[in-house]
This record gives structure tokens, sequence and C-alpha cells, in this order.
């Protein structure tokens, strides 16, 4: 079962997107989720899909709830079908040693070029 969720974080940029405070370009919106465009993007296509609600980071949400999880997830495939992606790549970043800048969940949908393995 869910926890409550957790209160919008007055200092959280993506917290701020969800509440309409700070524009993006919006592609997808559930009930539980927003997909918008990264603002500096690293490949043609580059979308994040959040939990509208706050967790820090992918396993925090995961253990909290899995099910919002679990949309996320679901959404980050279907903004790869809207961009018609054949090969593509869900990054979430974790902890600011791994590249993490903004402390909200984020998956990274990145498509659209060849992308390298292992990435930097
Ligand atoms: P990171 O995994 O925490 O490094 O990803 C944060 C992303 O948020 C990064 O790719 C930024 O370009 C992106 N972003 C954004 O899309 N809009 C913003 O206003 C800001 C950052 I600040």
């Amino acid at each position: 079962m869910a926890q409550e969720a957790p209160a919008p974080q007055d200092d959280c940029l993506f917290c701020r997107i969800v509440a309409k405070e700070i524009p993006a370009t919006v592609v997808r919106e559930t009930e539980t989720t927003l997909a918008f465009r990264d603002i500096n993007p690293q490949a043609p296509t580059h979308v994040l899909v959040i939990p509208k609600a706050h967790h820090r980071d992918a396993a925090a949400l995961a253990a909290a709830d899995p099910a919002l999880a679990a949309d996320v997830l679901r959404e980050t495939q279907a903004v790869a079908d809207d961009e018609q992606l054949e090969s593509y790549r869900i990054v979430f970043n974790t902890g600011s040693g791994a590249g993490q800048t903004v402390f909200h969940t984020h998956a990274h949908v990145m498509g659209g070029r060849g992308l390298q393995w292992p990435p930097g």
C-alpha cells in the first residue's frame, strides 16, 4: 500500500514544474506523472519523466511507492512510442557522484542518435 504522497517541496525545481510555476515543454501528462523535454538536450529526443509526487531519487521512489515507480516506467515506454524510437536509453542518475543534479526522481529518455556504451 502506497504511503501518503509527500508534500511538494518549495525549493524543488521539478515540484515547481509540476505546479506550473516554472514553464516546461510538456509532452505527456497523467494523473501521477509528467513528461517534459530536457532544457539541455543530449540527444534529438531527450525527455524527462517524473512522478508528480516528490521523491528524491529512483530508489526512494521504488521503496516508498512501487506502483508510482511502475507508472514512471510505463510512461518512459509511452514517450519512446510517441517519439517513434526503435532504440533508446532510460537513465536514472542516482546521487551527485553519478551526475544527479535535481533531487526529484526523473527518468531521462534519450534516443534519436547512436548511443555509446558504457556512458562516461
Ligand atoms: P540530472 O540527472 O539530475 O543531472 O538531470 C537533471 C536534468 O534536468 C538535466 O538534464 C537538466 O538539463 C534538466 N533540467 C531541465 O530540464 N529544466 C530545468 O529547468 C533544469 C534542469 I535547472
